[in-house]
């Protein structure tokens, strides 16, 4: 459809709203005049574009976005002009952000975050914790080894966004593909099952304010084997405590994974297990009306569940699709509306007088101690040599998570170590950016290759997780 017919198609919408989409030429002035009473009953306008049309009932309508083409000006005026959230496609990946072990690199992430953030949209983060896109040094770990990698990166990097994320994709793409249920094979499912809890708890430990989601694909179909395995995953997380407030429908929809009408009641059951759900990389394969309608279909579906936040689509024009032979999006190749554009425009319109959905803020499990201040704490570096070491805690209901600051005194540290007592029946887990001596009693976490020379008056940080309650006092550090 081209830019005039698509307008004409909105205006014409608007005034019809909201129920004129049903009402064929054929069934006459009578119920067109009962559309219209409803029209001007209404106090809202029909809005003109897609976020301004989720914001009426209080949800977001993002796009996945590329930081390269942030200088494209028919990209940019579309991405400004529809839409309120963004989706760093592939800048917030592991391999983009820690290339090397320890070695972040923030500035692709932050040029999507901050054009969006100045802009007052919302950020979906995409992903802590992920089978794929590793980088190669992760790729060749296994064991306690990856386990703990994982873990740093996913709190390094939740620290680092920290207050700025509405919502996380702590781990994505777990869950095997067909009939068996079964988690994906992975070196991070090889460090044992509970990867994803103990990545959930690291990310609420680091950023107590995001909403933490479970991202997967395939699983918008409720009769799917997938689907359901993943259902009772998040099940039992909230009967356990493990912190998950949402999950995300990646909803890559094509013939092989149709769109099917059972997608409200599965969307509507995860929300009933307490989280919220969210559409996160939304595309359909097709065109004209066929792709519309399928379109208009999933923007009434998650309207109808009130804990639907919203619905990011995975590209912004057709050409910018990792499927564009499938013209999957809602503008075409040169950004022209396409008749799918229309179709999801008027559905949120037609949705604009429902409440906004009711999302309490995450609170499971509940931090007993409040979330670390942001920055976290600053020792002053001590007058001598040697070092000096802070903690900062998470705690919740059987579990937390430390984080521990050294500082260098007046000599630059070769090395260092640091000794924190953990309560009886209280023992570490998992300790990223050092290695500890135990578990309980009085632990003495030693600096790794990476992280033992510090400069005089400079500082590094080492964290580990644990079950029951953490360390108190101050703990004591060692130089070397
Ligand atoms: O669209 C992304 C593409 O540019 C990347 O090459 C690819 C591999 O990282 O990832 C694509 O995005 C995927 C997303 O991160 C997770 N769900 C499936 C998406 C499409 O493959």
């Amino acid at each position: 459809m081209n830019n005039a017919l698509a307008r004409a198609s909105g205006r014409l919408a608007t005034r019809l709203r909201p129920r004129a989409a049903l009402v064929s030429a054929a069934a006459g002035l009578a119920l067109v005049a009962t559309s219209m009473v409803v029209a001007t009953s209404s106090a809202q306008a029909a809005e003109s574009t897609l976020g301004a049309a989720a914001a009426q009932s209080g949800r977001y309508f993002g796009a996945a976005v590329a930081a390269n083409k942030l200088s494209d000006s028919t990209y940019v005026g579309i991405l400004n002009r529809e839409f309120n959230s963004v989706t760093a496609e592939n800048e917030m990946k592991i391999d983009a952000l820690e290339p090397q072990q320890g070695r972040f690199t923030y500035t692709n992430a932050d040029r999507i975050v901050n054009h969006a953030l100045s802009r007052g949209w919302k950020v979906r983060g995409h992903t802590l914790a992920w089978h794929s896109q590793q980088p190669e040094w992760m790729r060749n770990m296994s064991g306690t080894a990856l386990r703990n990698a994982m873990l740093n990166h996913v709190t390094r990097v939740a620290t680092y966004y920290r207050g700025k994320i509405d919502s996380w994709d702590v781990v994505n793409e777990a869950f095997e593909d067909g009939n068996s249920g079964a988690r994906r094979d992975s070196n991070l499912q090889r460090t044992g099952n509970d990867w994803i809890e103990a990545a959930f708890r690291a990310a609420r430990a680091a950023d107590p304010g995001a909403k933490l989601c479970y991202n997967d694909y395939n699983t918008d179909n409720w009769t799917w084997a997938k689907t359901q395995a993943v259902y009772r995953m998040v099940q039992d997380f909230k009967q356990r405590g493990v912190p998950i407030d949402c999950v995300g429908f990646q909803s890559h929809f094509n013939a092989q994974s149709a769109y099917n009408s059972n997608y409200r009641t599965t969307l509507s059951s995860f929300a009933a297990l307490g989280v919220d759900v969210q559409i996160t990389e939304l595309d359909i394969e097709g065109s004209g009306t066929q792709q519309a309608d399928t379109y208009r279909r999933v923007v009434q579906d998650c309207l109808a569940v009130p804990r639907c936040n919203g619905i990011t689509v995975w590209g912004i024009r057709d050409s910018d699709s990792w499927r564009s032979y499938g013209t999957p999006l809602l503008f075409d190749n040169n950004g022209n509306k396409k008749q799918a554009y229309t179709a999801t425009l008027e559905a949120l319109n037609a949705g604009g007088t429902t409440p906004p959905p009711t999302t309490p803020p995450p609170t499971t499990p509940p931090p007993t101690t409040p979330p670390p201040s942001s920055p976290p704490p600053t020792t002053p570096p001590p007058g001598g040599s040697g070092c000096t070491a802070s903690v900062s805690l998470n705690q919740w209901n059987g579990g937390f998570v430390a984080t521990i600051r050294v500082t260098a005194g007046s000599a630059r540290l070769n090395g260092w170590s640091v000794t924190v007592g953990i309560p009886g029946g209280s023992s570490v887990t998992n300790t990223w950016n050092a290695t500890a001596s135990g578990t309980s009693g009085n632990v003495t976490f030693r600096n790794v290759s990476y992280n033992g020379s510090v400069n005089a008056g400079a500082t590094t940080e080492f964290g580990f997780q644990g079950t029951g309650t953490g360390p108190s006092g101050t703990p004591t550090c060692t130089g070397s």
